[in-house]
């Protein structure tokens, strides 16, 4: 079989339908009735980011489901518009994940906020992927979508979503959404993250239990002392009433500030299909690119930094023209979340053209050293293989920045990425995160994205 051997050649048909009917059946098994656990064992519930991912590849096999699925995720919004990061399965037993319901107490603490009284989730956020999902898996079966009143019924809700995260969360004041917790950015333990976190105290370890290692390899997770911190952040805002002043940690990211600016141009799309105007959305997110680019971009370096709103990296000094930022809380640690904004049609070309530079460079080796990009600088002083966001390769960046590839026209790049991001999950047993030279399997396998992301690769 020369797609074994061969990892240039292209997977062959057999090697393709395998593909597919293993991402079917992950997805098949993961589903709840109403929607889909990243992982039976490790994390039990509904996630934010995870379910637009998983509705963008659930849309080829069910458009039905891949609606329902957003449907129940946006069930759960909060009335000052925020979309919670884990929506909690009622009978599944509270120490099967931590944090817990118990611990967020969303219904009463979240109550100024208009936490739902009904349904128990987080109080904090995840990268808004959704309404770039709502339009792609409206697209999928836009009949359906019409006889149903999908995009007429989420588009408020996405609305009011992208309303909250543009208004009250612009901490740094240039317009950029900021993320109040790691597990926000959806990257926990991404070490642009340790400067920042570096500053809060630990919870103490007595103080909580974590549930991931019963199902986790400890050397595979964030460890003990990223927890304490985990818990101290989400504890004080909790404590505050999720009220989003501005607290101690607060990071404009590249990642999640792409991921809204992608969602606002689908938003754009779907108030055209509902025969609403779009231009003030597209005018707004090419507004946003500007901004993202003139705050996080470093041409130096060829890739986007996160910028720590309270960090004290010197006078900030910015040239609106040619995009320069220098000090000021940049956070220089190379993480894949730097590279994911190639996915915005309005990226500057030279911008663009650095990005898919520094991904074949030495750092993240993509089409050269690597399997699969990493989520880390293979050069950093933090980097390791297996442990979570400090190295492994991850399914989703490598679907964003396929994507990335493909829309600003480097169709051979973008191939070969997509051909070993299928090869390694098939031979992965679609693994949450892999490691990024040998493609070995990390964390938990049969991982939701990973099987939805392959399907939409598939076609
Ligand atoms: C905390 C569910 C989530 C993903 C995140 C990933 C991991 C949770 C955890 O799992 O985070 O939200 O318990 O470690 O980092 O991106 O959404 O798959």
């Amino acid at each position: 079989d020369t797609a074994v051997y061969d990892p240039a050649a292209p997977p062959g048909p057999p090697h393709l339908r395998a593909v597919h009917d293993g991402a079917v059946e992950v997805l098949e098994s993961n589903w709840t009735g109403t929607s889909t656990v990243p992982s039976r064992r490790l994390y039990p519930h509904q996630w934010s980011w995870d379910s637009a991912f998983v509705a963008i590849g659930l849309r080829h096999v069910s458009p039905l489901r891949a609606q329902t699925e957003l449907e129940t995720l946006l069930a759960a919004q909060w009335g000052d518009g925020r979309v919670p990061h884990i929506v909690f399965n009622p009978s599944v037993p509270l120490d099967a994940y931590f944090p817990s319901p118990d611990f967020w107490r969303s219904s009463t603490a979240g109550r100024a906020a208009g936490a739902p009284r009904t349904v128990q989730t987080s109080g904090i956020v995840q990268p808004p992927v959704h309404a770039l999902a709502a339009w792609l898996v409206h697209r999928a079966d836009p009949g359906l979508s019409r006889a149903r009143g999908f995009l007429a019924r989420v588009y408020p809700q996405l609305a009011a979503w992208h309303r909250y995260l543009l208004h009250r969360r612009d901490h740094g004041g240039a317009g950029l959404v900021s993320v109040v917790h790691p597990w926000e950015q959806g990257m926990d333990n991404a070490p642009s993250w340790d400067a920042p976190l570096a500053r809060v105290a630990p919870a103490p370890a007595r103080s909580f239990r974590r549930a991931d290692l019963d199902h986790g390899a400890a050397e595979d997770r964030p460890t003990d002392l990223d927890y304490g911190r985990y818990v101290r952040l989400a504890t004080d805002y909790r404590d505050s009433g999720y009220a989003d002043a501005r607290g101690d940690f607060a990071v404009e990211d590249p990642s999640f500030n792409a991921l809204l600016i992608a969602s606002e141009h689908a938003l754009a799309r779907i108030a055209r299909e509902l025969g609403a105007t779009a231009t003030a959305r597209h005018a707004r997110a090419e507004r946003l690119t500007a901004a993202l680019v003139e705050r996080l971009w470093d041409p130096a370096e060829g890739m986007f930094f996160c910028r720590d709103v309270h960090g004290s990296g010197g006078p900030v000094r910015e040239h609106a023209v040619s995009g320069l930022v220098h000090g000021g809380g940049l956070i220089r640690e190379r993480g894949v979340s730097g590279l994911v904004p190639l996915l915005l049609p309005d990226l500057p070309r030279e911008v663009a053209a650095a990005v898919v530079r520094t991904l074949r460079g030495p750092h993240f080796g993509c089409g050269t050293t690597t399997r699969l990009v990493p989520s880390y600088d293979l050069l950093g002083e933090a980097f390791d293989p297996h442990r979570y966001w400090r190295g492994p390769a991850w399914f989703n960046t490598a679907w964003l920045l396929e994507r990335g590839l493909r829309l600003h026209g480097h169709l051979a790049d973008a191939d070969a990425l997509r051909r070993a991001a299928l090869d390694t999950a098939l031979t992965s047993d679609f693994a949450e995160y892999v490691d990024p030279y040998t493609g070995e399997a990390c964390g938990a396998t049969g991982f939701s994205w990973t099987a939805a992301l392959t399907l939409d690769l598939l076609h």
